[in-house]
């Protein structure tokens, strides 16, 4: 199940209290206090796990409750720490408090981790409060309180290239020819229940390869933003590509026409607003190994010639045209994010989340 969203609770380990006692020993009358530390009490942390894709295991569980720090005990013994709690989640994850809906942490990188509240101090046993004037201090500090909020949770995948198109324009065809994904393909549309991930890898000269990612998602339809069809819901998923690939189905067989299909695809984007229509995009005319005269594509053609588009006659059944097309993919997302790097956004990023971390 691709579970994109979750709410949660987190509650981080209240220290231990620091305990009140004094050196009972033979022949010594009068000892002094000896009463330990507490515990500290363990952070939650979430931490980037690669191997996790959604954040469905979340969804079953939905409380995480750090146990407290040992309290002191006599003889100045310290009570014990408690182990920080990770709870691992997928690369994408956007972080918020569940009530202000303040950003705690956008997590983009495997391994990369956030404290999300953090555990409790110890509190000092009566051997910190002797003084001159106070030879038997009856005082320890209890353990400091831990942290509670509720959290929300939102995946939004992190892809170079976004594929957009009508249902059935053969968009999880095209992501199982480039890369290992395998979704599910079929000749009905809203085929695509949920979004799909896929690597591809680019062989360059001299042995060097690059490799980007594109992420394949449910179809829209006109109305799209309104609820139509599975409505708009996964474009969520292309906001963070860098660059977004239009499939317009030309094949004989389809009806519909493509400029007009085009068109469709971009004032659902425009109306869904967040920025998906001022992304860069190139357009892709898909099944062209059945295009009878190519008529359909001769019109895109011209269309996106008119337009300055970027345009691709392909098709995943032959393999024509797709080297074209992925060369083209590669040298684009290799200069976007050469732009992203110069714009310093992901290292602005990681502070925010760090002087968040400083904040909680
Ligand atoms: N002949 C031919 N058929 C293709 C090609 N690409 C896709 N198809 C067929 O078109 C149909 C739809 O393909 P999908 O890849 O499932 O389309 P989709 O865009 O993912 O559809 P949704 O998930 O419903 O939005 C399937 O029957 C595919 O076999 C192609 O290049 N040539
Ligand atoms: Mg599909």
């Amino acid at each position: 199940m691709f579970i994109d969203q979750v709410k949660i609770y987190v509650k981080s380990g209240d220290g231990g209290d620091g305990c009140v006692s004094f050196r009972r020993e033979k022949f010594v009358p009068r000892g002094g206090p000896d009463g330990g530390d507490g515990g500290r009490g363990g952070d939650v942390v979430f931490e980037v796990s690669p191997q996790m894709a959604t954040l469905v295991d979340l969804r079953y569980q939905q409380h995480y409750v750090v146990k407290h720090g040992e309290h002191g005990g006599r003889k100045k013994s310290f009570g014990k720490h408690t182990s920080d709690l990770i709870i691992p989640v997928p690369k994408g994850t956007v972080i918020r408090d569940a009530e202000t809906a303040e950003l705690v942490a956008d997590l983009t990188h495997p391994g990369q981790r956030v404290v999300a509240v953090k555990g409790g101090r110890g509190g000092r046993g009566n051997t910190h409060f002797k003084s001159a004037t106070r030879q038997a201090p009856q005082m320890a500090e209890p353990g400091q309180k831990g942290e509670e909020r509720w959290l929300q949770l939102e995946l939004k995948l992190l892809a170079d290239v976004g594929l957009v198109g009508l249902p059935n324009a053969g968009k999880s065809t095209l992501i199982s020819t480039l890369s290992s994904a395998h979704p599910k393909i079929a000749d009905y549309p809203f085929t695509t229940l949920e979004p799909n991930l896929g690597v591809v890898t680019v062989e360059r000269s001299r042995g060097k390869s690059t490799q980007f990612t594109v992420a394949d998602i449910p179809g829209l339809i006109s109305g799209a933003h309104e609820g139509k069809g599975l409505g708009i819901k996964f474009l969520k998923h292309i906001e963070r590509t860098s660059l977004l690939l239009h499939l317009v189905d030309v094949s004989e067989p389809a009806t519909g026409d493509p400029v007009d299909d085009l068109e469709v695809i971009r004032e659902e984007l425009r109306l869904y607003h967040h920025g998906l229509s001022e992304k860069p995009f190139m357009v892709a005319a898909t099944k062209v190994d059945i295009a009878g005269e190519g008529l359909k594509t001769k019109a895109l053609r011209q269309d996106c010639g008119k337009k300055k588009i970027p345009f691709f006659e392909v098709s995943s059944a032959t393999g024509k045209g797709m080297d074209d097309m992925i060369h083209s993919l590669v040298s684009e997302v290799e200069v976007l994010r050469k732009k992203s790097q110069a714009l310093d956004v992901s290292p602005a990023s990681d502070k925010n989340i760090t002087e968040n971390q400083d904040n909680i």
